[in-house]
């Protein structure tokens, strides 16, 4: 990775971390629901979605404070969606980022509500925004709720439960994933130049370079699970996850999935080139997902 990539990166999630620390603690509520917000908000992530929404604003725009709590509530939403998914009811994991999930590390009930608070603690984080409009505020939580509810997030979550234990096409898993995994980084990349007031051409450019970018992610996801670099770092330990979903490598092979990956990278860069504005950032993070090896 080129160092200024790296630089960017590291400043990114030092300054995240700080918004977030400084959002949850400023929380007046029982210490043992702040404890486990801040459990799994603080276990290691690696930032990737409030980086993406920055670098998509700084395209266009210039005033970064104004981001900060659309990158915030993001994160929120995706940690809640990980403290969900790794209980018994769903994927039963012990471990996530080489930690003690949630509920194992508190309990059951405490894990719930954590993920709830997370989810509607982000709502508010935004709705509270002193440097948002009220058009601004509104047309975030409008995206917020359409990416991580029923038509974004949450309906790939049941797709894919639904889809477990069976074959699925190439296409189904396309579709499981541009909803699960990829609604949070159209998100990411859609509300950045919204708030960079990116013209609708460019936002349309921009919405066909993240479900591309979110293809990527998952295609790189399957196969650093194949080679097993995810069991270095704890990731999926004391589950058999990966035995029973349906991967891109399982579907095309190992080769198969590479090359399917590279193609998106094509797909999306082409599409970058269609949002008219300096897109190096962009461009460099597309890469970063495509190559990344956790
Ligand atoms: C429970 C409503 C609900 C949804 C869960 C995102 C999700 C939906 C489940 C996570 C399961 C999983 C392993 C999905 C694969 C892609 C993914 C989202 C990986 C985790 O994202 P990273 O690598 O996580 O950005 P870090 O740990 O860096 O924050």
């Amino acid at each position: 990775m080129k160092e200024s990539l790296r630089d960017y990166l590291v400043s990114k999630q030092k300054l995240i971390e700080k918004e977030i620390n400084k959002s949850v603690q400023s929380l007046r509520v029982p210490p043992k629901l702040k404890e486990s917000m801040l459990y799994s908000l603080e276990a290691g992530g690696k930032r990737l979605r409030p980086i993406l929404l920055m670098a998509s604003y700084e395209t266009y725009g210039k005033e970064s404070a104004k981001v900060i709590s659309s990158a915030i509530a993001l994160e929120l939403i995706h940690t809640y969606s990980l403290i969900h998914d790794d209980l018994p009811a769903m994927d039963d994991d012990s471990y996530r980022r080489g930690k003690l999930t949630n509920h194992k590390m508190f309990d059951e009930a405490t894990a719930i509500l954590a993920g709830d608070a997370l989810l509607t603690y982000s709502f508010e984080i935004v709705s509270n925004d002193p440097l948002l409009s009220d058009k601004e505020k509104v047309d975030i939580i409008k995206k917020l709720s359409e990416c991580s509810g029923p038509n974004g997030m949450v309906g790939g979550q049941i797709l894919d439960m639904e889809a477990e234990n069976r074959n699925v096409s190439l296409e189904e898993l396309e579709k499981i994933h541009e909803l699960k995994t990829g609604e949070l980084l159209k998100f990411a990349i859609t509300s950045g130049a919204l708030l960079g007031n990116a013209s609708p051409k460019q936002l349309e450019a921009l919405e066909e370079f993240s479900y591309y970018l979110g293809l990527i992610f998952q295609v790189q996801d399957d196969i650093l699970d194949v080679i097993g670099d995810q069991e270095k770092i704890g990731k999926t330990v004391g589950s058999d996850e990966s035995n029973q979903k349906s991967t891109y490598p399982k579907l095309l092979g190992l080769k198969g999935a590479q090359d399917r990956k590279m193609d998106y990278v094509n797909k999306a860069k082409h599409a970058l080139k269609k949002a008219d504005a300096d897109v190096s950032m962009l461009s460099a993070l597309t890469d970063y997902f495509s190559e990344r090896d956790y």
